[in-house]
């Protein structure tokens, strides 16, 4: 959870005058809370919301926990998974986080920035390797910083309803890949579900541990590598009659999905895309809600 912000903090990372500030929230175009002694206090995720709408940009992002020189400019989505692929492999961790930033903050949803600016940069990146001209270093430098900037946008959201429907999931033993089950809960948090990554190379009975403990409304599994294809398909069908049967949805997705694997597999939702992912996820929000109205109906 992030802390709350102070109007003096916001005003001064905005450049304008506390007093400019606190007129804003009182027309309501920011949120605000208040704390038990009375004061105004401001949610990052509310900060961030009246930036992409207003236009507004941020002079000292330092101030409210944004990486430095985050939100100063637009920057070109065509140009960004170029710009991106390059702050990546020359480690250059601050450049890549501001312009996965600069992004957000001009208004592009996390899910874009994932689907077409970092999974392009790193497929761009696995070409290089493949081509001899990237080293392994760079390749998973790379990796540890994406994290990071999945990481800043995490934090920009604003926290989920305690309410919010449950997805958790992961990656399955022996697929280490990370960034595509980060990118996922990332997703799903910014759809306002309460996403939970449980990380890579999970055995499949501590998975199915989770579902049983947890009772999620959705279980993920994203596939970037198959061991033996035999053995994940037995391992997942488990997963999924036991997800299924317990009343959680599974959404499956991931590289490693051929059309041939597909065909044998079972799921609620697959996706080539997290675009697709919240896709499916905002059709089942919209669901919830039809039942909710007419059970609601006197
Ligand atoms: C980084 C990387 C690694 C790292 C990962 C480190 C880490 N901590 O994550 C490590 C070191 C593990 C690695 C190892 C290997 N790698 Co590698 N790796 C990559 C690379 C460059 C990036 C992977 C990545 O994270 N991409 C970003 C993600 C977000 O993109 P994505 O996977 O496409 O995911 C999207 C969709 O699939 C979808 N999605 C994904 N999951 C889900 C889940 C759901 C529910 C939904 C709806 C959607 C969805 O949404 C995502 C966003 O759009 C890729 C290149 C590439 N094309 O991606 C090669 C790549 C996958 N690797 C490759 C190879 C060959 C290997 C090795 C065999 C190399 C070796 N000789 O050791 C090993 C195999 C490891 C293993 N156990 O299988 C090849 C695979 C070729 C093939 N025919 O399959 C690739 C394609 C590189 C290349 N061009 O040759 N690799």
């Amino acid at each position: 959870m992030n802390q709350p912000l102070s109007p003096k903090q916001v005003a001064q990372a905005i450049g304008v005058s506390e007093s400019s500030l606190k007129r804003w929230c009182d027309r309501g175009l920011l949120k605000t809370v208040r704390t038990a002694g009375g004061h105004r206090r401001l949610e990052l995720g509310d900060v961030l919301r009246f930036l992409r709408t207003s236009g507004h940009q941020v002079a000292r992002p330092d101030l409210i926990g944004l990486p430095p020189q985050a939100g100063q400019g637009t920057t070109a989505r065509n140009k960004a998974r170029e710009r991106v692929r390059d702050a990546l492999l020359a480690g250059d961790e601050q450049l890549c986080r501001r312009i996965v930033y600069d992004l957000y903050v001009a208004g592009h949803s996390a899910c874009d920035i994932c689907d077409n600016v970092l999974a392009g940069a790193f497929h761009e990146i696995g070409h290089g390797w493949e081509c001899g001209k990237v080293q392994v270093y760079r390749e998973r430098r790379a990796c540890e910083i994406a994290l990071k900037a999945l990481y800043d946008l995490r934090r920009a959201l604003p926290d989920p309803a305690v309410d919010a429907p449950l997805a958790i999931g992961g990656s399955l033993e022996f697929d280490p890949y990370c960034l595509p089950t980060a990118m996922v809960e990332l997703v799903l948090r910014e759809s306002g579900w309460r996403a939970m990554s449980l990380g890579t190379m999970l055995p499949p009975a501590t998975l199915a541990e989770a579902v049983r403990e947890n009772e999620p409304d959705v279980l993920w599994i994203s596939i970037s590598t198959i061991r033996s294809v035999p053995e994940f398909l037995d391992e997942y069908s488990q997963l999924h009659d036991l997800a299924t049967t317990l009343g959680s949805a599974v959404v499956v997705g991931g590289r490693a999905i051929t059309a041939e694997i597909r065909r044998q597999l079972s799921y609620s939702a697959f996706g080539d895309t997290l675009r697709h992912l919240v896709t499916f996820v905002e059709a089942m929000d919209r669901r919830t809600q039809r039942v909710r109205k007419r059970t609601a109906r006197p």
